[in-house]
């Protein structure tokens, strides 16, 4: 591999072009009109538009992407995440013409895109699933009878989902046809393909996940674990590894079953098993992801392994050089996905010019913006990731409320200030909480209230300190816990 093209923009075209550079490796971008002066551009050694900043006349056209890897003379694509990271055609394209696609093979792209296929395709092994049925529905009397069966409440799932989109709880018979068919319109609208399917609703769940490492040689690995909960509506904005509630013996249980998960789809290279894990501490395969995830950060601070590399690595056709043996984790990580989005204001996007954006020095920041720009409207809202390490979960959540009070940021309102009363929360410092947290605890006065509570705290101890310096006293620095509040 000497040039590689990343199919992708902001902070993961940059994450992916250093270590790619890092190892010797030349780099392409790719961009559209919107992001000509995007840092992704002004790093990479050679830049290639595509079009007009709408994602389906740019990042999306699978047969631009492929031309610019001809003209510059890329053989091999990233594809990052989002965008045509899991689109299996896309990756059936590259290796037709010739290039490396750093990534799973088509098949397992397929079959893992579809969960009613994923659910065949583990069928053999032993994983546990949530009950529920393996094949779609669509007539509404068969549907209120496998209900019936498997118990109220249930989960309409659609078949191509994923995100959450075309999901419906249903917690009685009388309500089955009627969500069915919201569910199958959902479906069809968003996915083009209307088979949904039923599940036993799992109350107050944990989503955590587990990432996955494979070669082309047959070694496939686990590095643990991911504990997604804290997230709203399917958007996550907290991650953590490892998980507050895993035992050595269920992250070993779970982390073997998503190796089983891979094997079943012949996977090769980084990828990342969900599952749900109940109150009783069950857990449930729920679907795979076949590409690098946006918190993948958090893993590489436990395990020390860069997954940028290994799957460079791994589509250089090398083998692991390492074991699951010679895996363990070390500390605590955790992200904070800073979005341009008003936590104040029901999480309504905030368009608008950084004016100021100062990054704390003391973490991983992977951003994809400078001072000055302009947030575009056209793609995800998400401005940078916030990543800290501490030796435990007390001292990394410390080490990210002081980074998110380092980190400044004007012109536009972020997710910087929910980031600060999740982890001030009681719920979630003990590490008792599920994918409810944000709908049971967070309310826009929460975080006011808290923004209040600094200020006075603030205004308290500068009250102090020029009492002190009346007084002739001598001055005390902040406490921890005066550090940790604000
Ligand atoms: C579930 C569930 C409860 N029971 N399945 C949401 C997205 C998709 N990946 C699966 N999801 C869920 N599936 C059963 N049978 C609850 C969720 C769910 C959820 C899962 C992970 C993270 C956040 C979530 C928020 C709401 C619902």
């Amino acid at each position: 591999m000497k040039k590689l093209l990343v199919a992708n923009r902001g902070e993961i075209a940059l994450r992916v072009m250093r270590t790619a550079r890092r190892m010797g490796i030349a780099t392409v971008a790719v961009y559209s009109e919107v992001d000509r002066d995007a840092p992704h551009v002004a790093y990479a050694d050679e830049a290639v538009l595509l079009g007009p900043a709408p994602s389906a006349q740019s990042y999306l056209r699978i047969d631009k992407v492929i031309d610019a890897a001809r003209q510059t003379g890329a053989d091999a694509i990233h594809p990052g995440y989002g965008f045509l990271s899991e689109n299996a055609e896309f990756a059936r394209q590259v290796e037709a013409a010739g290039i490396t696609f750093v990534g799973p093979r088509p098949h397992a792209i397929e079959v893992m895109g579809n969960k009613l296929a994923a659910k065949a395709a583990v069928a053999d092994y032993d994983i546990p699933m949530v009950p529920g049925i393996d094949e779609a529905v669509r007539d509404v009397a068969q549907a209120t009878a496998i209900a019936e069966d498997i118990g109220f409440p249930i989960l309409i799932k659609a078949a191509a989902g994923g995100g959450g989109k075309g999901m419906r709880v249903v917690e009685s018979a009388g309500e089955v046809a009627e969500q069915m068919q919201r569910a199958i319109s959902e479906a069809e609208s968003a996915f083009g393909d209307g088979a949904v399917f039923i599940e036993k609703y799992v109350a107050a769940p944990r989503h955590i996940e587990v990432q996955v490492l494979a070669d082309t040689h047959g070694s496939c690995l686990y590095l643990f674990e991911r504990d997604c909960s804290i997230q709203r509506r399917h958007q996550k904005v907290v991650e953590e590894a490892p998980s507050a509630v895993l035992s050595p013996e269920l992250r070993r249980r779970m982390g073997e079953a998503a190796v089983q998960v891979a094997q079943a789809c012949d996977y090769v290279g980084a990828g990342t098993v969900e599952f749900l894990l109940d109150e009783a501490h069950n857990f449930y395969f729920l679907e795979m992801n076949t590409r690098l995830q946006v918190e993948h950060p958090v893993t590489e601070l436990i395990t020390g392994v860069d997954l940028v590399e290994q799957q460079i690595r791994v589509a250089r056709g090398e083998r692991l050089a390492f074991s699951q043996e010679e895996l363990s984790i070390t500390g605590h990580a955790l992200e904070l996905r800073v979005y341009a989005e008003d936590p104040a204001n029901n999480f309504l996007p905030s368009i608008g010019t950084l004016t100021t954006y100062r990054p704390p020095a003391d973490a991983r920041v992977d951003g994809g913006f400078r001072e000055g720009m302009t947030v575009p409207i056209n793609y995800d809202p998400m401005i940078a990731k916030l990543i800290v390490h501490g030796a435990t979960r007390a001292e990394a959540i410390e080490r990210m409320l002081a980074a998110i009070n380092d980190f400044t940021i004007t012109g536009i309102e972020t997710t910087l200030p929910f980031g600060r009363f999740v982890c001030q929360h009681p719920a979630f410092r003990s590490g008792a909480f599920s994918t409810n947290f944000v709908a049971k605890y967070f309310t826009p006065e929460a975080v006011a209230e808290q923004d209040r509570a600094v200020e006075e705290v603030a205004a308290l101890f500068a009250a102090y300190v020029h009492q002190s310096q009346q007084d002739q006293l001598t001055v005390p620095t902040p406490s921890a816990a005066w550090r940790a509040r604000r």
